[in-house]
């Protein structure tokens, strides 16, 4: 039997880095597939490298590979760290630990990537923090595996053996390699069965990142795809555009913005994956109780008269005080111009909006057919095609309703049917079957913590009772008198409206109270409730130190 081999050396450590960064990637791409498909490790760095690159590198690139410069780059990236991952595995087996220290640069090169893209999501850290910590994992295990193939019969004879006491006394503790005494009474048939079952492992292990990789890969082939579809698209020209009046728009620092920027806008969903529908693929249908079904495709929808609509969407689970409130404008055509068509059966008193996920939404009927009430099939937000995560490429909005039981995104199917006949996703969950959207307001500007000082603040922030309207904002401080605050110009009924309250701070702790007074004449009550079954009541209030 010779001495250790080259393969045992090298060999065999480089497999298990190159295994452990198999793994790693696989871990990375499936992460990011399932918590921030903006974030997939890859893609990122990839990114980052095309932006830190100098302008003659890219047109060598683009002069070398042509339109396959993006994929010769991955490719590029791709060897690089295998080529690394090898290195590091055989640096773990001899100096431990600093193989996973090169799996944690790593990780940290693409946490980095990662987060400071523009309009990163909150999760886009996680897909490369993974990567890192599912690699080394693996590499120590594996290395691990390793020892015992090197704790073979020649291990103590072999030329290695001062190169295994450096190891060991180099960096304190013995860590994975160890030398037993025994060794060198193990037969060749002993160590011949660890070599096998190293393979096995390492084997097992890249099998298990190929499939995880390929199996993230194909999650996102779909959300790619209509990415590239979605930014190709060019929306119809509105009939009629939405208007926001001049003094709409406060402009203070801190108050939400009138209209709410599409990356800013809260999204509220099922759905684990975000659905890919492409718009080619996409039709409405509407049935059940009617007296003709309607089958509207896209090219159909894009084809009738679009109108703007600015309507303030809000979550039923959107605590007082919360953030699950967004306002937009939406490009889209009236529902109760295709529900005429379809002519509705007498007894019917609820359409049951289904999502391509399954997800389900029990409206009104009434106020879908309602002349008076912009309830809509929409495909723009903000003059952009929605979001994917809004719900691209046809949406529901209706004014006056918690998204919960209207504003269905990925909508396929409308069935015409009753309240007592069928129910929706989230009333078979213990919410109510209806859901009108509460009177409410919230504060702003002081943030809690804001340091004040005494004299002048603006306190300010919004108030809404969709398709209804505000009529009055009051703010009360302490246990003073509720004291008016000024409304900005109002978009419409559909929508939020700002307001201000000039304070004349004086030193100490203060509570602010808002209070929104309805067109209707209803008073926002103080009479907290919960957000269970149909929205949440009470006042916000913030305590503020002024010095
Ligand atoms: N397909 C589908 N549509 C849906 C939901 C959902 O879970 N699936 N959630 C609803 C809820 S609860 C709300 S509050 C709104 C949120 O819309 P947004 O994510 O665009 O803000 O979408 C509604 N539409
Ligand atoms: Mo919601």
């Amino acid at each position: 039997m010779p001495a250790r081999t080259p393969a045992a050396r090298l060999l065999f450590p480089a497999l298990a880095g190159v295994a452990a960064a198999v793994v790693a990637a696989g871990a990375g791409t499936l992460a990011a597939a399932l918590l921030a498909s903006d974030a997939s490790p890859f893609a990122v760095v990839g990114a980052a490298l095309i932006d830190l690159a100098p302008p003659w590198a890219k047109d060598a690139a683009i002069a070398l590979f042509g339109t396959n410069d993006k994929a010769a780059l991955l490719t590029g990236v791709a060897i690089v760290l295998l080529v690394i991952a090898g290195a590091a595995g055989v640096l773990e087996s001899r100096r431990p630990p600093w193989g996973q220290v090169v799996f944690w640069v790593l990780g940290g090169v693409g946490v980095l990537a990662a987060v400071t893209r523009a309009n990163a999501s909150m999760l886009a850290f996680a897909p490369s923090a993974i990567a890192a910590v599912a690699g080394v994992l693996v590499l120590r295990l594996l290395v691990r595996r390793l020892a015992a193939v090197d704790a073979g019969p020649s291990a103590a004879d072999g030329p290695d053996e001062p190169d295994v006491a450096a190891s060991t006394s180099a960096s304190g503790p013995p860590a994975a390699r160890q030398v037993p005494d025994a060794a060198g009474t193990r037969t060749p048939e002993a160590t011949a069965v660890d070599r096998r079952r190293f393979l096995a492992w390492a084997g097992g292990a890249t099998a298990v990142g190929l499939i995880a990789a390929w199996g993230g890969y194909a999650m996102q082939a779909g959300s790619r795809a209509v990415t590239a579809v979605r930014e190709a698209i060019t929306l119809p020209r509105p009939t009629s555009a939405a208007s926001v009046p001049q003094g709409a728009e406060l402009g203070i620092d801190g108050l939400a913005p009138v209209i709410t920027p599409n990356a800013e806008f809260y999204r509220i969903d099922t759905a684990l994956v975000v659905p890919s529908v492409e718009p080619a693929d996409w039709s409405l249908r509407i049935h059940g109780d009617v007296e003709r079904e309607v089958v509207l495709t896209w090219d159909e929808l894009l084809a009738l008269p679009l109108a703007e609509s600015v309507t303030t969407l809000a979550c039923v689970s959107n605590e007082v005080g919360g953030g699950l409130i967004g306002n937009a404008v939406w490009l889209g055509y009236p529902i109760r111009e295709l529900l005429a068509q379809a002519a509705p059966g007498a007894d019917a008193d609820m359409v049951l909006s289904r999502s391509i996920d399954g997800f389900t939404a029990s409206t009104p009927l009434e106020v879908l057919q309602d002349d008076a009430r912009e309830a809509i099939l929409a495909v723009g937000m903000n003059g952009e095609p929605l979001p994917p995560e809004h719900g691209f490429p046809v949406r529901m909005v209706v004014p006056g309703l918690y998204g919960y039981v209207s504003a269905t995104k990925w909508v396929t199917e409308l069935e015409v049917t009753r309240f007592d006949a069928a129910s929706a996703y989230w009333t078979d969950r213990g919410w109510s079957d209806h859901g009108p959207i509460k009177l409410s307001s919230r504060i702003d500007v002081p943030r809690s913590g804001q340091p004040l000082s005494a004299g002048p603040v603006v306190v300010a922030g919004v108030a809404w009772h969709q398709h209804v309207g505000v009529a009055a904002v009051d703010v009360q401080v302490d246990d003073g008198p509720w004291r008016p605050a000024t409304r900005a110009t109002a978009i419409s009924d559909d929508t939020w409206v700002q307001w201000r309250f000039e304070w004349d701070a004086a030193a100490g702790s203060h509570s602010l109270r808002v209070r929104a007074t309805g067109a209707d004449g209803e008073v926002q009550t103080s009479r907290q409730q919960g957000v269970v079954p149909d929205g949440a009541t009470g006042l916000h209030e913030r305590t503020v130190t002024v010095s």
